[in-house]
């Protein structure tokens, strides 16, 4: 973040931090959340799933799922000042709605078993009549992919893995699709081998650092190998519209949008 907050005294992100966004597909925002909100929220997680933080003999699957959570504490999680200022600064002002909570969360334990839901995927923008998942070059219903730490994560403890760059390669297979958009599984079946080339990195942190994602960034789970449960909600941010591809002041996400339609 950089050294001069906005007016309101805000730390936002650097230029370079913009930057990298773009080509990279993600920034992490170190103590987004006040480390004390991500710990209450973390119990009430623990309450969630049935299982107990102090008895590792309890943890019996690999991976527990909660939907969401709309208490104050993870309110107050998603809404922060901070990341407010830095929404405005990836998405635009006036351009996302406030999330009323969070989730969904993959809460993962330390296990031999296969979890059985770490393919490489990107996430889906909205759901259809017919009930499929859909994504559009206009990145219908999805303004970001945020990544929520509500634990200590290291390398083993199943950081979400991240292709980086990979956003930048779905633009030309969504583009020919229109408003319409692609089915999200067969779009994960073509983008997933096209982006294999990519670097991989680990979403590794503290408990309320926040990685804010591009939209068709492609990631995936992995299986838990460390000791520590990895406790994380993976929320869209919601956009108020359609991103707009030729406006005079594209975004930081239309930025990257342009970016995979025309490489350098
Ligand atoms: O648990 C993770 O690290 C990521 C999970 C994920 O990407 C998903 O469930 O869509």
């Amino acid at each position: 973040m950089t050294d001069e907050p906005n007016p309101q005294g805000i730390p936002m992100l650097s230029d370079a931090e913009i930057d990298s966004f773009i080509t990279d597909g993600f920034v992490r925002v170190p103590g987004a959340v006040p480390r004390g909100t991500a710990e209450g929220c973390r119990t009430q997680l623990w309450e969630a799933s049935g299982y107990s933080a102090d008895d590792p003999g309890s943890w019996i699957e690999p991976v527990v799922r909660i939907g969401s959570m709309a208490t104050p504490a993870f309110r107050e999680a998603a809404n922060t000042s901070e990341l407010h200022a830095v929404y405005d600064q990836l998405v635009g002002a006036g351009r996302w709605r406030a999330p009323l909570g969070l989730g969904t969360f993959p809460l993962r334990f330390p296990s031999e078993k296969d979890p059985g839901d770490d393919g490489w995927h990107l996430d889906a923008g909205w759901t259809a009549e017919t009930g499929d998942y859909r994504v559009n070059l206009r990145s219908r219903g999805r303004a970001l992919l945020m990544l929520f730490l509500f634990s200590d994560v290291g390398p083993d403890d199943a950081p979400t893995r991240i292709r980086v760059g990979s956003h930048l390669d779905l633009p030309p297979l969504l583009a020919p699709a229109g408003e319409e958009g692609r089915p999200w599984f067969p779009l994960c079946a073509e983008a997933v081998p096209l982006s294999a080339h990519r670097r991989e990195v680990a979403a590794t942190g503290e408990a309320g650092d926040v990685y804010l994602c591009h939209p068709f960034l492609i990631h995936a789970a992995q299986k838990h190998g460390g000791d520590t449960p990895r406790f994380l909600a993976q929320p869209p941010l919601e956009p108020t519209d359609l991103l707009n591809l030729h406006g005079p002041a594209p975004s930081p996400v239309e930025r990257a949008v342009l970016a995979g339609l025309n490489p350098l």
